[in-house]
């Protein structure tokens, strides 16, 4: 770990940038105890594959992402080659993002390994700037079972990622406002956003090679050498970026459907599919960071009619209890006398968990305790099963859940 400055800083704003150490061979890596600390290539296996990404043990061999493979095996002949999962991929990538969602609304994910935090103003809440680095990284390992991050913290979202990447694996670079020029400056034009191959000759025949060439040329010189990417090359090599994170709110709302075999009537045949699917769609939002305030019921009659219901709910939430209740509720609400084909459930009204914190903080042991129970049982079933699916009526049950982005009210 480093910190380019121990000064008392000012931060005006504080920016983390997060990226999973060589993510997919971790992954495979953390599952298969027998390949710690052995060169391990993740990629296409055929003979025209690419290397997706490498362990670090296969990097000191060359072996870089976008590679060919036979290339890679060339230099490595010992490596062991996996193909991609990239469910499993996803499952860890949700994860991290939970734990992100948890540190501000403000989180702008770049891939499956990396995001932007916006964490200006969260001092009180997360402490320094080095702690809240500090704190990410080991609920990102804890969330992860073992995984390691490298985060960068700065005032600008280029800064933090650059700061990053520089002491990759398991790193944490404190780039402070005032040490950002100097960070900067020795390093490879190649490094500026903007600047791929192309720009990169062209700084380097003119005799820009580092970062600190470029910053103290002008905006005009670099508009005139690289066109109209050149004033913003010139800004980023002054630590100059304003631009904000901006978060990503993709899923309008998560939903849960049960098709049935056999069409059900009435109040408590329709209920444990209810119960089933409040447990489903709540789960699906803890491992997305969520919290819902919006809760809507649907029901398909046998002659295909849709009827739906749906309200707000007075506090958002994450449990199943809520949700089922507000189903529930909903329910008496809609003509029941139908014999009907189809029972779902969606949560809409999507945002990060844990954003009313502050208001939390002294009141409501009991939700606490419900939200502790519902982790636990998460993890019960993630090893165990879903003991859900065999309640009630579940031998009927042949759909799936689905996370719907349209926005809400689709089914109206
Ligand atoms: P990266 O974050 O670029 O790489 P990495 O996490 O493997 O290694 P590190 O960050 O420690 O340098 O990309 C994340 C994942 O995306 C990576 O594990 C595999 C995938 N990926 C590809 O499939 N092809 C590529 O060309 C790159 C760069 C990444
Ligand atoms: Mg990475």
């Amino acid at each position: 770990m480093i910190y380019l400055s121990r000064r008392e800083n000012t931060w005006t704003r504080i920016i983390l940038h997060g990226d999973m150490d060589a993510f997919f061979a971790a992954v495979e890596q953390r599952d298969r105890p027998e390949l710690k600390g052995k060169p391990v290539v993740v990629g296409g296996t055929g003979g025209r594959g690419v290397v997706s990404t490498a362990s670090y043990e296969a990097r000191r061999f060359g072996i870089k992402s976008a590679m060919p493979m036979a290339h890679a095996l060339r230099r490595c002949p010992e490596a062991v080659v996996l193909p991609p999962d990239f469910s499993r991929y996803q499952t860890v990538s949700a994860e991290i993002n939970a734990v992100f969602n948890s540190y501000s609304p403000l989180v702008e994910p770049l891939s499956l390994d990396e995001a932007f935090i916006d964490m200006t103003g969260a001092e009180k809440l997360f402490g320094s700037p080095a702690e809240m680095a500090e704190r990410l990284k080991r609920d990102v390992r804890e969330a992860t079972l073992g995984l390691t991050i490298s985060v960068g913290v700065s005032t600008t979202k280029y800064t933090a990622k650059v700061a990053s990447d520089f002491q990759k694996p398991d790193g944490l670079t404190l780039v402070p406002e005032n040490a950002v020029r100097s960070f900067l400056r020795p390093l490879p034009v190649s490094r500026l956003w903007g600047v791929g191959d192309k720009s990169r000759q062209i700084l380097e025949t003119a005799g820009f090679r580092r970062i600190e060439d470029v910053a103290d040329s002008t905006p005009e010189k670099m508009a005139q050498l690289l066109g109209s990417v050149g004033v913003q090359v010139w800004e980023l090599a002054n630590g100059i970026d304003p631009r904000p994170v901006v978060p990503q709110r993709d899923a309008k709302s998560i939903g849960k459907e049960f098709t049935l075999e056999t069409d059900v009537r009435g109040k408590t045949a329709i209920m444990p599919f209810l119960q089933t699917a409040a447990e489903k769609v709540a789960r699906s939002l803890r491992k997305q960071g969520l919290e819902a305030s919006g809760v809507r019921v649907k029901l398909k009659t046998s002659d295909f009619q849709l009827l739906s219901r749906q309200e707000n709910l007075r506090r958002s939430t994450d449990s199943a209890l809520p949700l089922f209740q507000s189903a529930c509720a909903l329910l008496d609400r809609m003509p029941l006398t139908f014999a009907f084909r189809l029972v779902g459930l969606a949560a809409f009204h999507l945002r990060p968990a844990g954003q009313s914190a502050q208001g939390m903080l002294f009141e409501d042991a009991a939700r606490e305790k419900q939200q502790r129970l519902d982790r636990t049982m998460d993890a019960v079933r993630e090893k165990f099963g879903d003991p859900a699916l065999q309640r009630g009526n579940a031998a009927q049950i042949f759909s799936a859940t689905a996370i719907q982005k349209k926005s809400g009210g689709e089914d109206q």
